[in-house]
């Protein structure tokens, strides 16, 4: 039995390691550079409904982060509208366009 415990936690750690290597690149925790990110709304807004879904904004930005996004959608109803995305850009010291 503790060998079992022990092998789970020895997956766990090594998960976390790999986890904690990934996140890493992206700079998770921090926002990567929010000046890359000064865009028209409607300009990443692909097919023009108001909204900016997750695969709109990677069309756009090819090297955003997950993470980036998930911020980005402040009321996690899984699309970015016109106000969060202003309220982003406020936030980070962009002005309105
Ligand atoms: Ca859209
Ligand atoms: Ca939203």
């Amino acid at each position: 039995m503790k060998k079992l415990v022990l092998g789970i936690g020895l997956l766990i750690a090594s998960g976390l390691i790999a986890g904690c290597a990934g996140q890493d690149k992206h700079h998770a925790r921090d926002m990567p550079d929010p000046e890359g990110y000064n865009a028209h709304f409607g300009d990443i807004d692909g097919n023009g409904d108001g909204v900016v879904k997750w695969y709109e904004f990677k069309a756009y930005f090819p090297d955003a982060a997950p993470e980036v996004y998930l911020e980005l959608d402040m009321n996690d109803d899984g699309g970015v509208g016109h106000d969060e995305w202003h309220q982003f850009k406020e936030a980070h010291g962009m002005t309105h366009q």
